[in-house]
């Protein structure tokens, strides 16, 4: 492949719902401009983009990938996203670095939630977009039904460019609704007529399109209402601002997998996608947190934005990378921000599917790849020495469904830590948390096939194998009264002795870290034992008496007790207190305390009856029903988190995949009886289990 300038690239980043096609479209492209000499197949595992093990496994894109072609001496960035939700991360770092969105829709299947959440992403960042109607091979596939569908959808601004010809029940051709002329796939050369049956439905899509022209300029408008024909150029014109304002986005419609359509679409990407050199210039931060202004040509110093890491055990680190200004060149050096650190630029590659071809540089606005960079992550920024910048880091989701994860043998363990720090290193959507109060390992994932995913690389790439299950629920413990009780430690037979006698007053308090006091009268207990009475009532309180929880909300008074002359000792005082926890406790009214999450949804308002229906399910409150900025319906609740530990996999069913949520732990509150009843009942279990 041949440098390109900035001028001559266009990233296009392909989005939309789960199977509708946009790996095999970009296949198709590859194919028809010759990037690629067969047509894979994503269900065979040949495509080019769906490359990886776990792709191949599925049928279906995990990662976001990057496979250039080349029309009309422009290059094109074909940036696949996987349309699955669990692969939101990968979504993100795609979309990122596209400049314009191609949205592929089924033709059979219409908008689906998928298609929503898609066109809701481009509306927010103001992309430019391209919508393709697929699979209109296939016999039960609609294209004026969905076509009519975008339309109420998503609004006027969706415009059919093209009607596909049928005959049959085959593809044979399509309309150019502009031109009201048709062409046949068996000879793309040259324009025919319309064919009658197609003239009322081209006559329809023609008013449509030539209104959203006009709307564009002044004068294209006078014509409009004269209803005069526009020429060649205003047609151009028009369409350039109306699609890179997003006043226009076209609608085309063929079939990927029988490379149909192809030509066009790739006409339309290069005629009026903008490329990213277009934008002029581009903000950052300098060193010191002001803003910068970057010109986006190649006169300008290089930076560039890392959006992707691979950490290949054996061929180390493939850095993706979007080149925001200027020019990044081999064998150079180049200066992390974030890392303060410099790092050497070996050689860059131009990435297609797995494929990675040396080239020499790379220009402002192209997306390509370098390796074996040394301390250099996802959302680090690159730059020159001389002018360093920073950008705002990729926004991933925040993974909201945890998993326990432990290694299976001691050989596991051991390599257990670094692989998964690889994996965290490649995947911004997952979170490893270690709790310390119940000795897990969680991991934070989108949804439960991108765990299953962590699974497989851990076991496939890192040979580790592990085990998952449902976190524990922190639960807690506390008191609801005030007990005296008496500990007495005594080991008298054989070699040296142990006494300890403590009486220690339990009553409930507000904190929840143990208040330790002493209230001795006399001397009956010597200053020195009175912190191995304290250690060991801290230690009591790791694990309370009811199910083995920490214990919060307890104040401990050593108020008398009992020494003796030679055998009295720290340990045997350090006992006594845990003598005195033990008696004390379960007569003072111990109460189990469960987590309560600030929980917010949001997801479409048809959605909110179902939504509050299921709270209610899950003993939560309705704190406020509302809106989202986005104008979408926002709840508000508080729940407890021992009910919503499947929550991400159940909201997603029960809203299509339209919902999202987040949740914060907000405070404990007393678990009712049944609850209390269930967990003291598993605690028992497993202690029996141990013993
Ligand atoms: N009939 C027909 N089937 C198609 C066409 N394009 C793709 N398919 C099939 O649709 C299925 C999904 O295609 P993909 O290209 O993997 O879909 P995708 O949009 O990349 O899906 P994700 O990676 O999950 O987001 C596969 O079985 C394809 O063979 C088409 O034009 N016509
Ligand atoms: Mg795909």
């Amino acid at each position: 492949m041949k440098d390109y300038l900035a001028n001559d690239i266009r990233n296009v980043v392909l989005l939309g719902h789960s199977g509708a096609g946009k790996s095999t479209l970009i296949e198709s492209a590859l194919f028809f401009t010759k990037a690629v000499d067969r047509m894979g197949k994503t269900t065979d595992g040949t495509s080019t983009v769906d490359f990886d093990p776990e792709e191949i496994k599925r049928g279906l894109s995990v990662f976001t990938a990057l496979a250039p072609c080349e029309w009309k001496n422009k290059k094109i960035n074909f940036i696949d996203t996987p349309g699955y939700l669990d692969y939101e991360g990968e979504k993100a770092a795609g979309f990122a670095v596209g400049d314009n969105a191609l949205i592929v829709v089924s033709g059979k299947d219409g908008v689906e939630s998928g298609t929503e959440n898609a066109m809701k992403a481009v509306s927010k960042r103001h992309m430019p977009t391209i919508f393709f109607v697929n699979k209109i091979d296939d016999e039960n596939a609609h294209f004026e039904k969905v076509v009519a569908d975008l339309r109420e959808e998503f609004g006027n601004t969706v415009i059919p460019f093209e009607l596909p010809i049928m005959e049959g029940g085959k593809l044979i051709g399509s309309i150019n609704i502009l031109r009201k002329k048709a062409w046949y796939y068996s000879d793309l050369s040259k324009a025919e007529e319309v064919p009658a049956a197609y003239a009322d439905k081209v006559e329809e899509y023609y008013g449509e399109l030539a209104e959203a022209l006009a709307a564009t300029d002044d004068e294209l408008m006078e014509k409009f209402f004269e209803e005069e024909p526009f020429t060649e150029d205003e047609i151009a014109k028009g369409l350039r601002i109306g699609v890179r304002n997003g006043d226009i986005k076209p609608v085309y419609c063929g079939s990927a997998i029988e490379v149909k359509g192809i030509q066009r679409l790739l006409d339309l990407i290069t005629e009026y996608f903008p490329c990213y050199a277009e934008k002029g210039t581009v903000t950052a931060k300098d060193d010191k947190g002001n803003e910068i202004v970057l010109e986006t040509n190649e006169h300008e110093a290089f930076s560039g934005l890392v959006y992707k890491s691979i950490v290949d055990p054996f061929v180390g680190k493939i850095s993706y990378l979007k080149v925001m200004s200027g020019v990044l060149s081999s064998d150079s050096q180049v200066y992390n921000t974030k890392k303060d650190q410099m790092e050497k630029i070996s050689q860059i590659f131009c990435v297609k599917g797995k494929n990675q071809i040396a080239v020499g540089k790379l220009f402002t606005g192209d997306l390509g790849a370098v390796t074996k960079l040394a301390v250099t992550q996802t959302n680090d920024t690159l730059c020159t020495k001389e002018k360093k910048v920073l950008f705002d880091d990729i926004v991933f989701p925040r993974p909201m469904l945890g998993v326990a994860i432990s290694p299976k043998t001691k050989d596991d363990e051991d390599k257990m830590s670094e692989a998964i720090k690889r994996i965290l290193e490649e995947d911004k959507s997952l979170q490893l948390v270690k709790n310390a109060e119940t000795s897990e390992q969680v991991l934070y994932a989108v949804g439960e096939q991108q765990i299953d995913v962590v699974v497989n690389k851990l076991r496939n790439k890192y040979k580790v194998e592990i085990n998952t299950k449902e976190p524990k629920i922190q639960y807690r413990e506390t008191i609801r009264k005030t007990v005296e009780a008496e500990g007495k430690h005594k080991k008298q037979s054989g070699g040296a002795g142990q006494f300890g006698d403590v009486w220690i007053r339990f009553e409930p308090c507000d904190s929840e870290d143990m208040i330790f006091e002493t209230d001795i009268f006399g001397g009956s207990v010597s200053k020195e034992f009175f912190p191995p009475t304290e250690l060991g009532l801290r230690k009591c309180m790791e694990h309370g008496e009811l199910a083995g929880y920490k214990v919060v909300g307890v104040k401990a008074t050593l108020f008398d007790g009992k020494m003796h002359p030679v055998d009295s000792k720290a340990v045997a005082f350090e006992a006594a207190a845990r003598l005195a926890f033990k008696a004390a406790m379960p007569k003072a009214n111990p109460v189990l305390l469960e987590p309560i999450g600030k929980v917010t949804v949001t997801a479409p308002e048809k959605y909110t009856g179902d939504i509050i229906g299921d709270f209610n399910k899950r003993r939560g409150m309705i704190i406020n029903i509302g809106s989202s900025e986005d104008g979408e319906g926002q709840i508000d609740a508080e729940v407890p988190m021992a009910e919503m530990q499947k929550y991400a996999t159940e909201l997603r069913s029960m809203t299509q995949g339209r919902g999202s949520y987040v949740m914060e732990f907000d405070r404990y509150e007393p678990a009712p009886a049944n609850v209390t009843e269930k967990v003291v009942r598993q605690a028992q279990l497993e202690k029996a289990e141990k013993e």
